[in-house]
């Protein structure tokens, strides 16, 4: 076997369905993939493809594979991987290095040290030496990558082994952990001791609250913390990342809490006196920069990361352990305490149930409000949107204010790994909502929010989605500029610098038709929720122009104390 046939056999072995890249000259390992069914996926750039793989792997909680060629391809593999870092995804990213004969030799494409680039953005990083070990540093690869904390890692393969090679090794062996199929792999129980003091903790509380973070979903414990939060009627928030992990319909669900969030969900947060953490590192984006919860709130902390516990707030219990093992017992321990019998805190439901319905009520009024042709309140595309979204779809969020819009105000309708937003890097959302669709099938829709500022990284993805036959619908709402920039300035700095963040009225529902998709551009506002109806009816890629107000801003905590966000 070759090193192409080791890793087409290798992935296949483990249940790989797809591989994510944009080629370079490895043909070996494209022979090695086809010869062993693995679906290759071929978007524009190696980062649309990390961005694809990401989505995949988020979505269905198996590792996923991508590629970038040595040098420029590893290059632009690092962009992407970034994301997947800071979600924790389990994106094992393949490259090929300068051969060996010829390195720090002024090779062509040559990086001398490649293995650097990928240093801080991955759990692990290695270089395969010779084609002897390729099946055990896969192995490694994989593991490293579902289990503990998962997150990237990185495998180098010097080009002597995968481009034309005679090498070959006869007697490979190649063998699975079945645990590493999925992740997280190896999970972790509480101790009695740990849920005992959950239950003593909550014993004393008033005002009990729970927040998920995305571990939950890492964790498929979605049903868990539902169950959990109905035995003790605890009201429940979520981080941006988390934020399927409930309904928001759910007579519990209070919304998005942080700095790209529901106005509703900090107050309720900050009037807390228990805190449960579920799977959320507690970073600054989830407590609106430490300044919430509330001081003297107690915080319960559960997470499989060690290394989380106190980093951020002090615990007044730290339980490491997986979410959907610690939850389980939680229950147990619940269904037999008289807290589930009589609740203590009826009050502080009722007092949270009353404001999450002022919160709506005052969405609601600022949506009705459609705004002007060619500049379409935002409030009221979203709450279009929502009228259609049915509990199987899947939303797709970009950063930045599409981050802020869609945290707030996006409904998911069940539980589930319903809803994903890039953790950080503009342009992922288009991408990625292509690997959410190849990871959903034809099982749900897939619905990508993204700005103009965004979708420009990617355009031409488009073609991707149309050939590859993936019917996204892509709302991008246009207002002709990067208005989180334009905001600062014009707020914070009382002043304006349009060559930093103006771009030219492009259409890109004409450019998604030049394509062969479907698209529409939508300057008046009674066009709305028509164009919503007809790009969700096609069953093909859809893109979706809206043309919103570049004043309005979005849920961001940012302008404070500058300006006060509406909900
Ligand atoms: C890769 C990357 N570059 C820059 C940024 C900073 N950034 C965050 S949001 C944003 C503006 C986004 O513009 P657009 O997508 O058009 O949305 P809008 O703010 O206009 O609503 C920028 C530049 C980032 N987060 N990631
Ligand atoms: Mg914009």
């Amino acid at each position: 076997m070759n090193a192409g046939q080791i890793i087409g056999q290798t992935l296949k072995l483990y249940g790989v369905e797809y591989f994510f890249a944009f080629t370079g000259g490895d043909q070996d390992i494209w022979l090695g993939l086809r010869d062993a069914g693995i679906k290759y996926i071929l978007p524009h750039s190696e980062r649309s493809a990390v961005a694809m793989a990401d989505a995949y792997a988020r979505l269905t909680g198996k590792p996923s594979f991508t590629y970038g060629q040595s040098g420029p391809g590893a290059a632009v593999c690092v962009s992407g991987l970034v994301d997947a870092y800071w979600a924790k995804s389990p994106v094992i990213c393949i490259t090929s290095d300068t051969h060996s004969a010829v390195q720090y030799r002024h090779a062509y494409q040559g990086i001398d040290d490649q293995q650097a680039l990928f240093s801080t953005i991955t759990k692990w990083n290695a270089r395969v030496p010779n084609l002897t070990r390729l099946p055990d540093i896969l192995r490694s690869a994989i593991r490293f990558a579902v289990s503990g904390v998962p997150g990237p890692v990185h495998i180098d393969i010097p080009s002597e082994l995968t481009i034309f090679t005679k090498d070959s090794l006869p007697d490979a062996q190649l063998y699975i952990e079945p645990e590493c199929k999925k992740f997280p792999a190896y999970r972790h129980s509480p101790t009695p001791n740990d849920i005992d003091r959950v239950i003593e903790v909550l014993a004393g509380a008033q005002k009990p609250l729970i927040l998920c973070g995305g571990g939950v979903l890492m964790s498929e414990a979605w049903n868990e913390v539902n169950r959990f939060a109905e035995v003790l009627s605890i009201p429940v928030v979520a981080s941006a990342a988390g934020k399927s992990a409930f309904a928001t319909t759910h007579p519990l669900a209070v919304g998005v809490t942080g700095n790209y969030s529901r106005k509703v969900a900090n107050d309720v947060v900050e009037k807390c006196d228990t805190y449960i953490v579920i799977g959320s590192n507690l970073g600054d984006m989830t407590t609106k920069r430490w300044r919430l919860p509330s001081p003297n709130a107690k915080i319960i902390h559960i997470d499989l990361d060690p290394t989380v516990m106190g980093a951020n707030l002090k615990e007044e219990v730290s339980i490491v352990a997986d979410a959907k093992l610690t939850l389980q017992s939680l229950i147990e321990a619940a269904n037999e305490s008289p807290l589930s019998r009589a609740c203590p805190w009826t009050g502080w439901v009722h007092e949270v149930q009353s404001m999450v319905a002022g919160w709506r009520k005052a969405f609601e009024n600022l949506a009705e409000k459609h705004g002007e042709i060619g500049a379409i309140n935002p409030y009221f595309v979203l709450s279009a949107l929502n009228h259609f979204l049915t509990p199987e779809d899947v939303v797709v969020a970009d950063t930045g204010y599409m981050g802020a819009y869609a945290a707030a105000l996006v409904e998911v309708k069940a539980p589930g790994r319903k809803y994903i937003r890039t953790a950080g890097s503009l342009g992922w959302g288009f991408p990625a909502s292509l690997g959410a669709q190849v990871a959903l099938g034809d099982k749900g829709r897939v619905i990508c929010i993204t700005g103009d500022g965004g979708m420009g990284y990617h355009t031409a993805d488009i073609e991707t989605a149309v050939r590859i036959g993936l019917p996204v619908v892509i709302l991008v709402l246009n207002n002709s500029t990067l208005a989180f920039e334009y905001h600062l300035q014009k707020y914070m700095y009382k002043t304006e610098i349009p060559e930093v963040n103006d771009f030219l009225n492009i259409d890109y529902g004409a450019v998604a038709r030049a394509f062969g998709a479907y698209g529409e551009k939508v300057t008046n506002p009674t066009e709305v929720a028509g164009a919503l109806q007809r790009a969700l009816d096609t069953g093909k890629t859809a893109v979706l122009d809206i043309a919103i107000d570049r004043e309005h801003y979005a849920p961001v905590v940012y302008y404070e104390p500058f300006m006060q966000r509406e909900v």
